[in-house]
């Protein structure tokens, strides 16, 4: 048992971290972290996802040992852990994104960070240092695409970090899933097509959605998922910055991230803005979203030794 258990200590006590895990220590072997970045000065529109962090965490005192749907224990199979925010600069993007690739780059000893935003620019910092071991593949879950070239003459905001990581060259394949904000002009959409980036847009998911897992599927190599929570209706997720109507259900993207099979690497979930959240509603699916990519990633590393032990020990 990673987590404090809930059946020892009632879920509304004790100190709050993600899914009640440990906090890290140093020198530890875990295989999966989470990690806050609670930055939002990158925003275009409403702020506060820079309390998206600790809203996450307390959420995710919901989040229980065994996930049935991916048949795995992803926090007691990865050791996971948390570890605590990077020190964002308030006012400064650029100095942010320093702090969050040297921190991504002092890590030894993991596989992968499962992060909580902060705005979307916290994408590119982290995009900076994972590459370092090679180009990773996107898969990049929004309304919104991501890849204008500036706003108000800024180059590194939430809606460029997409731009600036293919020019940079940190990924390979990228696929957008759930598109679908106005645009600025169609000339956006050859854009897109001209970075190379394969779309599939919201209503592609709502009438396809297998033909859109197996695409996902069949990414090879590395993955890294980033997750805008404007991808999910407001009506299921309100607390966020950008909000786009007509999107997916909170079921139908857990069952999106329940369907992959991916060489699994990251994960981030961002835009998560407390303030305009309704009941925790949002934090709660981010969270559980996060549970999602961690169990894709336990179930990769490999559980069958944990359940074998766990069968024993019901047995005896
Ligand atoms: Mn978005």
């Amino acid at each position: 048992m990673r987590q404090i258990d809930a059946l020892e200590s009632p879920r509304f006590t004790q100190i709050t971290t993600f899914g009640r895990l440990p906090e890290c220590k140093e020198g530890e072997e875990v295989k999966a972290f989470f990690l806050g970045i609670p930055f939002d000065d990158a925003t275009s529109f409403r702020p506060g996802a820079r309390f998206g962090p600790r809203a996450i965490r307390e959420a995710s005192r919901m989040l229980r040992p065994y996930n049935r749907f991916q048949d795995t224990y992803p926090f007691d199979i990865l050791n996971m852990c948390d570890h605590g925010d990077v020190n964002v600069v308030p006012g400064s993007t650029e100095d942010t994104m320093m702090k969050v690739e040297e921190w991504l780059d002092n890590v030894k000893d993991y596989e992968a960070p499962f992060i909580a935003g902060g705005d979307h620019s916290i994408t590119l910092p982290v995009l900076m240092s994972l590459s370092k071991a090679g180009k990773v593949n996107l898969i990049h879950f929004d309304s919104h695409f991501d890849t204008w070239d500036s706003y108000w003459g800024k180059r590194f905001t939430h809606g460029t970090w997409l731009r600036r990581a293919i020019e940079m060259g940190l990924v390979g394949e990228v696929y957008q899933v759930g598109i679908r904000s106005p645009l600025y002009s169609k000339n956006d959409i050859k854009e897109v097509e001209d970075l190379g980036i394969n779309v599939v847009y919201v209503e592609q998911v709502k009438e396809n959605m297998n033909d859109v897992i197996s695409k996902l599927n069949s990414i090879k190599g590395k993955v890294y998922i980033s997750l805008d929570i404007d991808v999910v209706d407001p009506a299921f997720a309100p607390g966020t910055g950008t909000p786009e109507v007509g999107g997916l259900t909170s079921y139908e993207m857990l069952k999106i991230m329940r369907s992959l099979n991916v060489d699994l690497v990251g994960m981030d979930v961002v835009e998560v803005s407390p303030p305009y959240d309704v009941s925790e509603v949002t934090s709660l699916l981010a969270s559980y979203l996060l549970y999602e990519g961690a169990s894709v990633k336990a179930r990769e590393t490999g559980n069958e030794e944990l359940l074998e032990n766990e069968t024993k020990k019901e047995l005896t």
